[in-house]
């Protein structure tokens, strides 16, 4: 019994990633951003693999605002939150409530329904570049990494690469330092995060979704932070719509 268990776990993890090493889409980061992007990639029938650093995917949702577990979205951003069967409440002027762990819980389940597969506590440490394009991941044990060990890692090739990292624009980074080449901003660099000015910041998350560079987009406050947004505390709205966007803008690409 204790070695059909273990067979079966490993026969099966061992199957999802075989099935994953070459890919459409490597999402790095399973925040908002990255699971609307992920359900809608998957949905449009591309193979697309999340990878996430921590156990739980979810990003900076789970916390809400200052671990208040509610979060808050505007009207525009309804039609996202009703595709993944997540309730709101009106909150006055426009503005939605959603409780922050059913917006986690179905944003994951959504995109995995979707087809798309979660790699947790797996970190992307570096980028696969060829022929002057971004073409996958490397991947490492988050554990491995946090833990300094001296351990090479694996890699991952995909079409399209989408760095949906957060506020740290990780991947961005080593596109723009790593592989040394110019990013679609206006200074060619990871530009870095403004302030607080909450419409900026949601029109700008949106606006500043796109192409950086041949076979690397970024969504989120990734894609607000390399092209320097203001930040905006913890509304959704943008994040959701950033997804989208930038799940469309890909499918664009790689269907055309
Ligand atoms: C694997 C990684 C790596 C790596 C990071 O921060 P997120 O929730 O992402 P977004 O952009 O979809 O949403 C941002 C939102 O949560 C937020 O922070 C807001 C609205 N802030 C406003 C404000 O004013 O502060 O999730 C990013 C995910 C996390 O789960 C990380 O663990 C993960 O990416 N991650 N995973 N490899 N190299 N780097």
């Amino acid at each position: 019994m204790e070695s059909t268990i273990t067979r079966a776990i490993v026969t099966r993890y061992f199957e999802k990633l075989q099935q994953h090493l070459s890919i459409d889409v490597a999402i790095v980061g399973a925040g908002p951003s990255g699971l609307v992007a992920g359900h809608d990639l998957a949905a449009a029938g591309l193979k697309v693999a999340i990878f996430e650093r921590k156990l739980a995917p979810g990003g900076g949702i789970w916390g809400g605002g200052m671990l208040f577990n509610e979060i808050v979205v505007q009207e525009d951003a309804l039609p996202i939150v009703t595709d993944f069967d997540i309730r709101s409440e009106p909150a006055g002027e426009g503005f939605f409530t959603i409780d922050a762990v059913e917006a986690a819980a179905a944003l994951i389940l959504g995109a995995r329904r979707a087809g798309a597969v979660v790699f947790n506590a797996v970190s992307v440490e570096d980028i696969v570049f060829r022929e002057e394009r971004v073409a996958g991941v490397v991947i490492q044990w988050a554990p491995v990494q946090q833990l300094g060990m001296h351990v090479d890692p694996l890699m991952v090739t995909s079409r399209a690469v989408l760095d949906g990292t957060g506020h740290a624009s990780e991947i961005a980074q080593l596109v723009a330092q790593k592989a040394g080449v110019k990013l679609e901003t206006a200074t060619g660099a990871v530009m870095g995060e403004r302030p607080m000015w909450i419409e900026r910041g949601e029109a700008t998350t949106v606006e500043n979704t796109r192409c950086l560079y041949p076979g690397f987009y970024a969504s989120g406050m990734a894609a607000n932070n390399i092209s320097g947004g203001f930040r905006m505390g913890p509304i959704f709205g943008g994040m959701f719509k950033s997804g989208r966007k930038v799940a469309r803008l890909i499918l664009e690409e790689l269907d055309g």
